[in-house]
C-alpha cells in the first residue's frame, strides 16, 4: 500500500516506519494519524520489530499539526485528541517491540509518539519537550499519562508547566531515552538493537511486553500474579522447548514463533 506521509522499509523481520511531512517538520495531521493507524493495524507476523523515525535530519515529529488544531471547537478537539491517543495506544500494545529512533525534534505529539514506543534512542541533535501550554492546550496524545511514568511526576510537571525543550543528553539523564548516538549512527544502532531482539523467541518477547505493560498499572500482587500466569503460558510454546533444548545441547536456538 502507498502512503502519502509514511515511508516504509522492510528488511528481514525489521520494519522501519518513517514519518515524512517535510513542509511541517513531520507534524501530525489527522491524515498522517490515520495512515499510521492503517499501517500498524496491517502489520503481520513478518514484522518482528518495528522502528519508528522521522524523515530528514531535523525532526522526528514536531508535534500535532498546529494549523489543523487552530480552528477546532471542543468536540473536534476531543475527537482529534482521541484519534491520536487511540493510534498511540495501538502502537504501545502491538505484540512486538517498537523502537523510536528519535532523529530530531520530538515536541508535543512527537514526544508523545516516542513515549508510546517501548524504547527510545536518540540522536545527539534530538530535542524533547511538551510545549502545549504555550499554545493554550495540554498534552493531548497521552503525554500527561506517560511522561510521569517515565521520568517521575516532578520532572514531568516541570516539562509540561514550563514547556521547556530539553536536549538529548538531558533526556538521557532523566531516563526519557535509553541512549544517545551521533546522528549518522542512530539508525545503525536501532537496527543493531532490533537484530538482537530477532535472535530471541518472539512469543516470549510478546508475553514479556504484555507482563510489563499490563503489570505496571496493577498493584504488586496483581502484577506478580499476571507474570506468573504468562510465565506458565511460555511452557506451551515450541520455542520454550527449542530454547532449552538448544542450551542443553550447546547449539544455537532456531525459534519459529510458536
Ligand atoms: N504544526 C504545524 N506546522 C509546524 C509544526 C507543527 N507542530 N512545527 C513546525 N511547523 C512548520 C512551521 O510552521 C514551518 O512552516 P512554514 O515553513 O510554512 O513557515 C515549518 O514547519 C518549519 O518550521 P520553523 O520555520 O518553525 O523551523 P525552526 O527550525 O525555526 O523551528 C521548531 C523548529 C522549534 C520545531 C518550531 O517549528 C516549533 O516550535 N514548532 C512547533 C512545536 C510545537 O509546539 N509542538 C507541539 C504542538 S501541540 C501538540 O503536539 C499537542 C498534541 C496533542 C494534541 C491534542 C489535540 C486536541
Amino acid at each position: 500500500m502507498d502512503y502519502e506521509f509514511l515511508k516504509i522499509e522492510r528488511q528481514d523481520g525489521i520494519t522501519v516506519m518513517k514519518i515524512s511531512a517535510p513542509k511541517s517538520l513531520n507534524a501530525l495531521n489527522s491524515t498522517i494519524l490515520k495512515e499510521i493507524d492503517t499501517f500498524v493495524s496491517g502489520l503481520d507476523s513478518t514484522t518482528r520489530v518495528l522502528i519508528i523515525t522521522g524523515d530528514g535530519e531535523k525532526s522526528f515529529v514536531a508535534g500535532a499539526d498546529i494549523s489543523e488544531m487552530a480552528h477546532l471547537n471542543e468536540p473536534q478537539g476531543f475527537e482529534f485528541g482521541k484519534l491520536g491517543a487511540q493510534v498511540f495506544r495501538k502502537i504501545e500494545t502491538l505484540p512486538i517491540p517498537v523502537i523510536a529512533a528519535v532523529n530530531g525534534f520530538a515536541l508535543g505529539g512527537g514526544c508523545e509518539l516516542a513515549m508510546a514506543c517501548d524504547i527510545r534512542i536518540a540522536s545527539s541533535k534530538a530535542k524533547f519537550g511538551q510545549p502545549e501550554v504555550g499554545l493554550g492546550i495540554i498534552p493531548g496524545f497521552s503525554g500527561t499519562y506517560r511522561l510521569p511514568k517515565l521520568v517521575g511526576q516532578g520532572y514531568a510537571k516541570e516539562m509540561i508547566y514550563t514547556g521547556k525543550v530539553i536536549r538529548a543528553d538531558e533526556a538521557l539523564r532523566i531516563g526519557l531515552v535509553n541512549a544517545v548516538y551521533e546522528p549518522e549512527e542512530l539508525m545503525y544502532k536501532a537496527l543493531e538493537m532490533a537484530a538482537m531482539m530477532l535472535k530471541n523467541a518472539p512469543v516470549a518477547i510478546r508475553l514479556a511486553k504484555q507482563s510489563i505493560n499490563e503489570g505496571y498499572d496493577l498493584d504488586a500482587d496483581g502484577a506478580i500474579a499476571l507474570e506468573n500466569k504468562l510465565f506458565g503460558q511460555c511452557f506451551v510454546t515450541k520455542d520454550q522447548k527449542e530454547g532449552m533444548d538448544a542450551f542443553l545441547n550447546k547449539r544455537k536456538a532456531d525459534f519459529i514463533g510458536e
